[in-house]
């Protein structure tokens, strides 16, 4: 069966953020710090869905859609990460599992999208070998409780970005501005990664991914500099996350740093742990040009002559295809069915005076990048799903709620859920679909 689904995530969407015993993230903290994001916007409140959970499933059941993709908030299941369990927290996912099942919607977890227990930032965070242990045990606990129900499990969300926006830039938390420094939280993630796969795989979970964030990268022109720097960007996006899971190897990061001292003996083992799917979240390609000063090796050109999103995302249906085909052509007999994990745009989205939210550059969007994947799997990638980033409007990180990617608006001041037309396109797609 093709998956075809919404995704969310917990701090995103869930609010209650000091209810029922759930522990403080580094997200409470990162959003609640002056300056951090736009408007001072947090997730203490969200969409709710930790009260409006039954509305959102029944917002599901109504789409069609047949699977589900959320995280798992660790520090509502391990307020302190590790230790102690906090049984309401897990009653939580509990419930939504089930009620999910009861609609026909296979759920999919995801263990961590960026959430870290804030306790575990005092020690270091994803900078501390250690945690990729206590992620592991995490994974165990949760496993204990739901495995028997859930088929499919994803470890980690876009360990890039929160390498590259939390650990090396500082404009996601934990806020650091450790530049080639943050490397090791790449490691320590990779490593929790496969050391949470074994912990699945122990408690009989099933199925298990990863879900990375990859990006077609464009060089600005055929000059060899820019060409050499194209290069750069790919193995720092991209290949960093997939070469080790996919062929137990780094690629050649000389350009970032001149020791792997964080990688032990035995680590890159664990880390290539055989895989059910690999999850690719697609947003845009990357055009990258020869670096102007000393810092990086690469500088950002700029994707331009395509329509943009309102975040200023150029859109590229046809990035997917070239992505899919691209990893295809790569890795070979050692790539993993794909699930595309997430796919989708953000739009003004106003409500209308009649109280309708006409969003077709959400319909065209969605429209045009499932052809593209479908082009991408006539040309021969396995692909076995596809999630709409995403069911609701929600707490766009650094954004706060400025940026709307729902196919559901969420009126943040009164909580109140209303389909735009996107939602009706997807539902009507989704009964022309064979069951
Ligand atoms: C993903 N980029 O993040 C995340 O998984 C979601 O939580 C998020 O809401 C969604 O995409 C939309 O942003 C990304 O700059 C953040 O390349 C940044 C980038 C890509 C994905």
């Amino acid at each position: 069966m093709f998956l075809w689904g919404t995704a969310t995530a917990a701090y995103q969407i869930e609010g209650a953020a000091r209810e029922d015993g759930r522990g403080p993230s580094i997200w409470d903290t990162f959003a609640h710090e002056p300056g951090r994001t736009r408007d001072g916007h947090t997730g203490d409140v969200a969409c709710d869905h930790y009260h409006r959970w039954p509305e959102d499933v029944a917002l599901m059941a109504g789409l069609g859609v047949n699977a589900y993709r959320f995280s798992i908030a660790w520090p509502r299941v391990l307020p302190m990460g590790a230790g102690e369990v906090n049984r309401r927290g897990l009653d939580f996912y509990d419930r939504l599992v089930d009620a999910l099942l009861a609609e026909g919607v296979q759920p999919v977890p995801t263990l961590f999208h960026w959430d870290l227990p804030q306790a575990l930032e005092e020690r270091g965070g994803w900078m501390d070998r250690d945690v990729s242990a206590l992620f592991a045990e995490y994974a165990a606990t949760v496993a204990a409780r739901l495995a028997d129900r859930v088929p499919l499990w994803i470890t980690l969300n876009e360990p890039f970005v929160h390498m590259a926006f939390g650990y090396a830039m500082g404009v996601h938390a934990p806020g650091r501005l450790l530049m080639n420094g943050a490397l090791p939280a790449a490691h320590h993630q990779l490593l929790g990664h496969g050391l949470a796969v074994q912990a699945l795989r122990a408690a009989g979970a099933g199925q298990v991914a990863l879900t990375n964030n990859c990006t077609p990268v464009w060089p600005a022109s055929a000059r060899e500099e820019d060409v050499a720097a194209a290069e750069a960007y790919d193995i720092l996006h991209n290949r960093l996350f997939n070469d080790p899971v996919l062929l137990g190897e780094y690629p050649d990061l000389s350009a970032y740093t001149g020791s792997l001292d964080f990688v032990q003996d035995g680590d890159l083992k664990t880390i290539a742990a055989p895989l059910d799917a690999l999850g690719i979240n697609y947003y845009n390609p990357t055009r990258i040009a020869a670096p102007t000063d000393a810092g990086l090796p690469f500088d950002d050109a700029g994707v331009t002559g395509y329509p943009t999103t309102a975040f200023g995302w150029p859109v590229v249906p046809d990035g997917l295809r070239e992505l899919l085909t691209g990893l295809r052509a790569r890795y070979g007999a050692a790539l993993p069915p794909i699930l595309i994990t997430e796919n989708g745009c953000s739009q003004p989205d106003e409500l209308t005076e009649n109280g309708t939210v006409e969003d077709e550059a959400r319909v065209d969007f969605l429209d045009r990048h499932i052809a593209a994947m479908r082009q991408a799997m006539a040309e021969g990638v396995d692909v076995r799903g596809y999630f709409v980033w995403s069911l609701l409007d929600n707490f766009e990180w650094a954004e706060g709620y400025h940026q709307r990617f729902g196919l559901v608006h969420v009126d943040f001041a009164t909580g109140r859920r209303t389909p735009k037309r996107s939602y009706r396109w997807f539902k009507e797609f989704l009964e022309r679909q064979n069951p």
